[in-house]
């Protein structure tokens, strides 16, 4: 487990609220709400937020034997691979958006992926997603920056990405960007 120093008070008081909820197994509602209200309350994330000119920055804050607390950080335009989420739950706030989400049921047999539904998260909504749902790829639109939190429980450390054009997959470590504001090094 990477060093940590102290948390900014909300998100303090954030994680340790999703750690009460999910050792009492009140995850579902209870989750989205925690996120949501903190997304639309509150702006000390800024403070771990990194931007870079080569894809969207994933920020580590909380990390404990429950769940990893991510802020991610979209420039315009900058997307996710479509990936799975490792048999856990994710939940997604958005803290400056809008950031779309597109769906992409779980191929069931090799070639071109078929894209689902695309929906459009502003700032306070929450978007929830396992893979007995689908696959999803994250975007920020163009011309506008934007953050999201994303919770998963229990936190992974590599993921599926696929191919949309072939569906090949592609076993990809997930790296931290920061780790409560301190930059990592690349091959961290
Ligand atoms: N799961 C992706 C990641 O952790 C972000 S898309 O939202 O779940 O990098
Ligand atoms: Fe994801």
């Amino acid at each position: 487990m990477p060093l940590m120093s102290d948390l900014s008070p909300h998100l303090t008081a954030l994680t340790g609220d999703l750690l009460a909820a999910i050792r009492a197994e009140d995850t579902g509602r209870r989750i989205a709400s925690l996120l949501g209200e903190y997304a639309k309350a509150h702006d000390d994330w800024r403070d771990y937020a990194f931007a870079e000119d080569e894809g969207y920055t994933r920020n580590l804050l909380e990390l404990n034997d429950e769940y990893e607390l991510l802020l991610l950080c979209w420039g315009s335009g900058q997307r996710s691979p479509v990936h799975n989420h490792e048999g856990q739950d994710c939940w997604m706030a958005v803290l400056d958006g809008p950031i779309e989400e597109v769906h992409f049921p779980f191929p069931k047999a090799p070639g071109p992926l078929d894209a689902g539904p695309v929906r459009t998260f502003a700032r306070g909504e929450v978007a929830f997603i396992k893979d007995e749902i689908a696959l999803h790829q994250v975007r920020a639109v163009d011309g506008r920056a934007a953050a999201s939190l994303h919770l998963y429980a229990k936190p992974y450390g590599q993921c599926n990405c696929y191919c949309e054009v072939t569906g090949k997959v592609t076993r990809t470590p997930l790296t931290y960007h920061s780790v409560r504001g301190v930059l990592q090094a690349a091959d961290a």
